[in-house]
């Protein structure tokens, strides 16, 4: 089922008594109820999978076609086909994929959404994030907090492609969204990021820590490092446990940021995961391998590279079509918001399918 506009005409009233309170700006409740409160969950957005392959060739002749001083941010954004118009890839959430060349810098500004990347290929870019130098290695998760300064910079020598999340249509939803003027990209102030040196180890964090206390002692988390911590964490999981890691400020265990959060997912070689759904929507990247996901109705079909979404309360199971290696998913969400307004459920199902 998917939502519809609500039509507050009652046909069976007088025409002139509809038209005396649309002159007034009233309507009734009674016509349109069930399209404000359905007796199920309703999303206008699909499932919906963006293969990499072909993708990055649209990325690369974007990259010819468009100079970076014309658009500032390079990118393609992944609009859900039940979303025309929207600029979403769910209700929520906006996904894109943003390239940037060697030499190039996208400059420097800061807004009231929330935003994190994921790095899809690519070496020798850079994130500053309020001054806070953030390599960006293929896996790599960056996150810019809401109102934090933050330009792209490139020292490499190949292109260098990310996938953008923000919460911008949530934030678009409280009429709350706006950014400040770009300004020129400067030099970082930092030759690292706190990854690298703070939050190296898990359940250690520093008495002093040397960054400037933003809010955000931790803005990236290296795929290097994630990776480890999966594969060590697969290698002692009953098989019939999913192998997952969430993003978390290590200093609270908390959600990094107060509306998107992120998990890292490990699929043994031949690994089924059981179905759940979740009020959360999902927006997933493909690290490593190749498989497919059951979402609602759908069955995508993924390798590396390749993006997905699963909308709010799909249920979703993913198939490492590799007897042999693993495969690894990315996943960004709107878990904090749901939570933070009370909206947040969980279903898994009980046998496995
Ligand atoms: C933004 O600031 C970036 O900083 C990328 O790279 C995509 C999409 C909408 C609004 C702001 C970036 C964005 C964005």
């Amino acid at each position: 089922m998917t939502a519809r506009a609500a039509t507050t005409r009652d046909e069976s009233l007088p025409s002139a008594y509809s038209e005396a309170l649309e002159a007034r700006s009233i309507g009734p409740l009674w016509t349109a109820l069930h399209v404000l409160l359905p007796q199920e969950r309703v999303t206008r957005a699909l499932p919906h999978r963006w293969r990499w392959a072909e993708v990055r060739p649209l990325l690369a002749e974007a990259a010819r076609l468009v100079d970076i001083e014309h658009a500032e941010r390079r990118v393609l954004v992944l609009c859900n086909p039940g979303l025309e118009g929207a600029y979403a890839i769910t209700s929520t959430l906006y996904a894109g994929l943003q390239i940037l060349m060697p030499g190039e810098s996208a400059p420097s500004h800061h807004h009231t959404p929330a935003a994190l990347r994921l790095v899809v290929e690519g070496r020798g870019a850079y994130t500053t994030v309020d001054g806070v130098k953030c390599v960006m290695e293929p896996g790599d998760l960056i996150i810019t907090p809401p109102m934090r300064w933050h330009d792209h910079g490139h020292e490499g020598t190949e292109p260098v492609v990310w996938l953008d999340g923000l919460d911008i249509p949530l934030v678009r939803g409280f009429d709350a969204s706006w950014a400040s003027p770009m300004r020129p990209a400067c030099l970082p102030e930092t030759d690292t990021d706190s990854s690298e040196d703070e939050f190296t180890g898990a359940g250690l964090v520093p008495r002093r820590p040397r960054y400037a206390a933003t809010g955000y002692p931790q803005v990236r988390w290296p795929w290097r490092t994630v990776r480890r911590a999966l594969a060590s964490l697969a290698a002692g999981a009953p098989a019939h446990e999913p192998v997952v890691l969430r993003h978390v400020d290590p200093t609270t265990g908390g959600f990094p940021l107060a509306t998107m959060g992120s998990e890292a997912q490990w699929l043994r070689p031949g690994e089924a995961t059981r179905a759940e759904r979740r009020t959360a929507g999902r927006v997933y990247q493909v690290v490593e391998g190749r498989g497919e996901s059951r979402v609602g109705d759908a069955t995508l079909a993924w390798e590396e590279g390749d993006t997905f979404v699963a909308p709010p309360w799909h249920w979703v199971h993913h198939r490492n079509l590799s007897a042999t290696v693993p495969a690894c998913l990315f996943q960004f969400n709107d878990e904090p918001a749901l939570r933070a307004l009370g909206l947040w459920h969980e279903e898994i199902e009980s046998s496995s399918t």
